[in-house]
């Protein structure tokens, strides 16, 4: 759907697909890390999770080391072949499948996790690390993961890193900015980049492993992770609450920062149009009644009692002086994995409800929800649904838009409205699903010209032949 979705893109002047680059790769390589069955092996690849653009890649190549990535990086960089870089394909802005036949790169078995240090909090791993192994192994260690989303099943490390990946842990741990302590990038021209440091202050200098953290696969591969892991909470109590007004919504927000202060791990804000769907259309119950406003909180402490001492008085205060209008606290983690799920599979709900516009913007916290009205006031009747949720504590809306299929006359009703609406907030056009390819157009919304253009010399400088994920978030050509 790529081509017919953006028919403005050109296929850039890259080498097509030969025998004897496959002939390359097939003599580096072991024949299950070279996929080119296009029916059998190749469709999953091709299309994004959200079934949103599918690329034309005839090669999937699937290195298990950072010298067998250098080794392709190099030939694909003297033989000019496009490639794209992917993880565990939940990226949902278009980033992580091919455009047109650029060469899959994929991480999926680079999935070791080399070390845990406990004392430290250090773990070592491969990029291609899918999220809840590596959590499972931390536990192990008495250590937790500073982030979590609801693609933990599927997304990779690696892929976290190279979109900055938020989630909701970030209130508590903050972004991979400040929990990357080192990484390994494979260059475009095969050079390895060996940024592996595990120590939490190293100032010699420019901090370049920033630079492939939200890089979204444009400036290098990065093939292993040095991530700072806090200990594993003892305690995790989740409260959600019913609310009947957004500035009721504020004063929940205010009042949780206050009383459960370091406790706090999570502040989440779903709306009645989203609970509508993810209760409808997966079946999960909501363990209160019917409101305009609900709000997941979860703290992670080491004192059972004390956390839910805090919790309990919250609940008691929020009740008593008419801020929430219902509340309940999950009694074990059955009850609380139940809760999560109200929250973490609205995405999952909203596909499954027919085409999806997304849109992941950070606003001012006191604007948080207008865009929502604003949007529903401009749309009407035209879509199924316009729904608001997301990361309310870290000031990050998911704007959702249902139609049965994909409709332009929709689209253009949205789009630039919704940027022009968050430009005027001096928000950001991407909160923390990144640019990839479908918010391109839009990345100087929110960026100055200034920023952009050194953002592009950047990318020229790293990799000038412009292989590394193409025709992704840079609006216009790199190859003019
Ligand atoms: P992919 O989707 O495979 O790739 C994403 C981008 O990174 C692409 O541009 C790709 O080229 C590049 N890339 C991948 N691996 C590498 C690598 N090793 N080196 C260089 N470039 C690479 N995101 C959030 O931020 N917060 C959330 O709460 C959240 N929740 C989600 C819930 C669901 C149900 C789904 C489907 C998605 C969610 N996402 C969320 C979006 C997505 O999961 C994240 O962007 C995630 O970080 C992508 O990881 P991935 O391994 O799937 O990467
Ligand atoms: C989440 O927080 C993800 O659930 C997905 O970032 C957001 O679907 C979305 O809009
Ligand atoms: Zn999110």
């Amino acid at each position: 759907f790529t081509a017919v979705r953006y028919p403005y893109l050109k296929r850039g002047s890259y080498s097509f697909l030969s025998d004897r680059h496959l002939r390359f790769f097939q003599s580096i390589l072991s024949p299950h890390q070279v996929l080119t069955d296009e029916f059998n092996d190749l469709s999953g690849y091709n299309v994004d999770w959200m079934c949103s653009v599918r690329g034309s890649s005839r090669l999937v190549l699937r290195p298990k080391t950072t010298e067998e990535v250098g080794a392709i990086l190099q030939y694909c960089n003297a033989q000019n072949i496009a490639i794209c870089p992917q993880g565990g394909n939940t990226g949902l802005v278009g980033g992580s499948v091919p455009v047109f036949d650029e060469v899959i790169l994929s991480l999926g078995l680079m999935d070791a996790v080399i070390s845990v240090d406990e004392l430290s909090g250090i773990a070592i791993v491969q990029a291609g690390c899918v999220l809840e192994k590596l959590e499972t192994v931390l536990h192990l260690n008495n250590l937790t993961l500073p982030l979590d989303l609801g693609a933990k099943g599927s997304c990779q490390i690696g892929g976290n890193v190279a979109t900055n990946a938020g989630g909701i842990r970030l209130l508590r741990y903050g972004n991979l900015h400040g929990s990357v302590m080192g990484l390994t990038a494979v260059l475009a021209n095969g050079q390895i980049m060996d940024c592996l440091s595990t120590n939490k202050k190293d100032n010699t200098g420019y901090d370049l492993k920033q630079l492939f953290i939200g890089s979204e696969g444009t400036l290098g591969v990065v093939t292993q992770v040095a991530l700072h892991c806090p200990s594993k909470p003892t305690s995790v109590q989740v409260g959600f609450f019913g609310i009947n007004s957004f500035d009721n919504v504020l004063e929940t927000l205010r009042l949780s920062k206050q009383s459960l202060g370091e406790i706090l791990s999570s502040c989440e804000l779903i709306d009645q149009s989203s609970m509508e769907c993810v209760t409808s259309q997966l079946k999960l119950k909501s363990p209160v009644n019917d409101f305009p406003f609900y709000i997941l909180i979860e703290t992670s402490g080491s004192n059972a009692d004390h956390d839910a001492e805090k919790l309990n008085s919250l609940l008691e205060t929020l009740l008593k002086n008419g801020t929430i209008m219902d509340g309940t606290l999950a009694a074990d983690s059955t009850q609380a994995t139940n809760l999560w799920a109200l929250r973490e599979r609205i995405a999952e709900a909203l596909a499954s409800e027919g085409y999806v516009y997304k849109y992941d913007v950070s606003v001012p916290i006191r604007q948080f929800y207008q865009l929502v009205d604003v949007m529903r006031a401009e749309l009407g009747s035209l879509p199924i649904r316009c729904c608001g949720y997301g990361h309310l504590g870290d000031g990050n809306l998911h704007l959702n838009i249902t139609s049965q299929e994909y409709n332009t006359v929709l689209l253009n009703k949205i789009e630039p409205f919704v940027y022009n609406w968050v430009s005027r907030q001096r928000g950001s056009v991407s909160a923390e699903h990144g640019v990839g390819l479908k918010k391109r157009d839009y990345i100087e919304y929110t960026k100055s010209p200034t920023s952009v253009y050194w953002m592009r010399r950047m990318k020229k400088l790293f990799d000038p032949n412009n292989i590394l994920n193409p025709y992704k978030i840079f609006p216009g050509s790199l190859n003019d």
